[in-house]
């Protein structure tokens, strides 16, 4: 009686596991899953001779090895070949249709996780084991049957091999890490160590409270089980009880192949998992065996991998450079390395505790990483290759520009010059006035804002607008020819004609960006009204906090900068806005819209002021409460995203169809 219902609530828990952590579909409560589980514990602790090591309560883990048995794998347990590029899997594709021909692929995530064996015996898993070398892995069964997506039987009473990846899902990792941050214990570099370290333990509780999780991709020997392409294979692992990645596709030739790395690499970030690459499989077994094996790899498979966006190299030198807010941010000066397909050599290192934190010094090798069009950043020294010349780092005193000394404010990281004379802040100031999106000055770049200065042609914003006195001297500077003078001197012209939105924005007061610099033109319409107004009706405008308010407020008490206006006012720089607002309101009226990806009609900047224009709020990143994304192309994660919040997303071409119609 207590055996047979022993044996129904084990087939029940299975079922349960299957449903919640394969399929994602769970059928009963968690606390009628609970009641089943305790009552079986009851049982079988009841009665200790009904004991089976598969049982789904030996899931919990509580066996503690004293060391890992080796086992050979009866089937060589080989890796891939790598290809890094297009022409590289090109390659590959040409070699195998010498051989055998057209034939069809399969393409599939590269899980990075760590390669596992699992042996079934009538119907029952008899043996986990790792990779090994290929030939001798370790048995870890006691670990990996902790894995509630992993079946501990299989309907077929056979003898069987599958193989796959068990890997921790990015949350996974990030509780783990969260766990141990808070217990003082040593971080996990990333959720592959961590997922190896689990697996690796020999207490297998500590396994059981990893949340691991497994993807299988291989079942061996399967031509003798009457299957014949790997994609059927596939399908009989998952009618097993298997978890099988659904990101995969079966490709008529090597460019469908290219087209779902494509797609797979800009939803790459927003799996719940780490992939490092794409496999890429030939369908057929048949063929498969034809092709066989070199001595490491099969000649039927290959894995493509992602450019790295994590390499080593040397930090050869550390130097500041400070901003025209007066914030001075330390560098890493490289020795140049490829990383995710571009040359860095150079680094950011954010502050003075960051490098200390690190313990990062200078001839250190240290890792950079570049995370999508982020800059680089040092991520970690190696301590361990250093020499003993080496020495901690000493964040500078004084200014690399001015030399006045350096301040740290109370409870902030950053470190300021507060020198307002200090040439590296000037210099800074004069090129943000210039820039694109403020005045729009082309060829007042930051470099020949430096040159400009140090020859004296000018030492404050509102010299700008005398350099047309001072054409003589400019073409005789260092590439400065008399045309691209007479170029500089008309962009400087033009810029007088800017609306006061640009104007505001230029003047770098704190806190004011491009969009609050928008907002205040549009509401107080001339710089005399603006600077009339005081902090309390600036705050009442929409989306200007108390601190935007303060500032400005600020900004215009302060003298230079009221002499500034007034010369900017005498040589004819316009002061009032200029641009209409939205006369009525459109379909974008009060939309969040986001934009990204690259358009060809317009640029990025130009379709936010015209969308700005319509009244819409363009913002930076999708979330739900984006009402439309326009992407041009090559639009990656932020697309991605869209979809899957179900935003509604634009091409450029829907977009411009839009603006045509309402500049009508
Ligand atoms: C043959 C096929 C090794 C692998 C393979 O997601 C072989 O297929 C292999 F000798 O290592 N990490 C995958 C993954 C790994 C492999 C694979 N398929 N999806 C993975």
């Amino acid at each position: 009686m207590s055996h047979q219902r022993i044996i129904e609530l084990r087939k029940l828990i299975n079922r349960y596991n299957h449903e919640y952590h394969v399929l994602d579909a769970p059928s009963v409560s968690d606390g009628h899953y609970d009641a089943c589980m305790r009552e079986l514990l009851q049982l079988e602790s009841e009665f200790p001779e009904l004991a089976d090591p598969y049982s789904p309560t030996q899931r919990v883990g509580g066996k503690v090895l004293d060391g890992f048995k080796k086992v050979s794998h009866e089937v060589m347990m080989l890796s891939l070949a790598n290809a890094y590029s297009f022409a590289d899997l090109q390659a590959f594709d040409a070699r195998i249709r010498k051989d055998v021909g057209d034939i069809e692929y399969v393409a599939e995530l590269k899980i990075d996780g760590l390669a596992m064996s699992l042996r079934y015996q009538n119907g029952r898993l008899s043996l986990a084991a790792t990779r090994g070398d290929g030939e001798v892995g370790e048995d870890v069964t006691h670990n990996i049957i902790t894995i509630k997506s992993i079946p501990l039987h299989i309907s077929e009473e056979i003898f069987f091999e599958v193989r796959g990846e068990v890997f921790m899902p990015k949350a996974a990792f990030e509780k783990l890490n969260d766990q141990r941050r808070n217990n003082g214990l040593e971080l996990f570099a990333n959720p592959r160590n961590a997922a190896a370290g689990s697996v690796r333990q020999l207490d297998s509780q500590v396994a059981a409270s990893r949340q691991l999780d497994a993807y299988l991709y291989y079942l061996v020997n399967a031509q003798s089980l009457n299957i014949h392409s790997h994609q059927q294979a596939l399908k009989y692992l998952s009618s097993l009880g298997f978890k099988v990645n659904p990101l995969t596709r079966v490709c008529a030739d090597i460019h469908q192949v290219w087209s779902f790395i494509e797609e797979m690499s800009a939803q790459r970030d927003q799996l719940p998992y780490d992939i490092d690459g794409i496999v890429i499989k030939v369908n057929s077994l048949e063929i498969q065996s034809r092709l066989g094996f070199t001595a490491k790899t099969p000649r039927w498979a290959i894995a493509y991998k992602f450019p790295a966006d994590e390499v080593m190299t040397t930090l050869e030198d550390i130097f500041l450079t400070v901003g025209r807010t007066g914030k001075v941010t330390p560098n890493a000066k490289l020795t140049p390395v490829t990383l995710a397909q571009t040359t860095v050599g150079y680094a950011q290192l954010h502050n003075e505790d960051y490098i200390r934190n690190k313990d990062i010094r200078i001839h250190d090798k240290v890792l950079v990483r570049k995370a999508g069009d982020i800059i680089p950043e040092v991520v970690a020294s190696l301590p361990q290759l250093r020499d003993d010349t080496s020495a901690p780092y000493h964040f500078p005193k004084h200014c690399p520009k001015c030399a006045q000394p350096l301040v740290r404010f109370k409870d902030e990281a950053d470190t300021y010059c507060i020198n307002n004379e200090c040439p590296a802040r000037i210099v800074e100031a004069i090129a943000h006035f210039a820039s694109r999106d403020a005045m729009n000055i082309e060829g007042l770049g930051v470099r020949r804002v430096e040159q400009l200065y140090e020859q004296g042609l000018i030492r404050s914003v509102e010299d700008i607008y005398f350099l047309h006195q001072k054409k003589d001297v400019l073409v005789t500077l260092d590439k400065m020819g008399e045309k691209s003078v007479e170029k500089l001197i008309m962009a400087i012209e033009a810029s007088k004609s800017n609306s006061l939105d640009k104007l505001l924005y230029g003047l770098g007061i704190r806190h004011i960006g491009e969009k609050a610099a928008t907002t205040l033109a549009a509401r107080f319409e001339t710089m005399d009204q603006l600077m009339n107004a005081d902090e309390e009706q600036l705050s009442c405008v929409r989306e200007i906090g108390s601190v935007m308010a303060q500032s400005v407020v600020l900004f215009f008490s302060q003298r230079p900068n009221h002499h500034l206006i007034d010369v900017l006012r005498s040589v004819g720089v316009n002061m009032e806005m200029t641009k209409k607002k939205a006369e009525k309101s459109s379909f974008f009226t009060n939309k969040t819209v986001v934009l990204t990806g690259t358009l060809v009609q317009m640029t990025r900047s130009e379709a936010s002021d015209w969308l700005s224009r319509q009244g819409a709020n363009v913002t930076s990143s999708v979330s739900k409460n984006t009402d439309l994304v326009i992407a041009g192309t090559e639009a990656g994660s932020k697309l991605t995203k869209a979809q899957s919040l179900g935003v509604t997303v634009w091409d450029e071409e829907r977009f411009m169809q839009e603006v045509a119609t309402l500049e009508k």
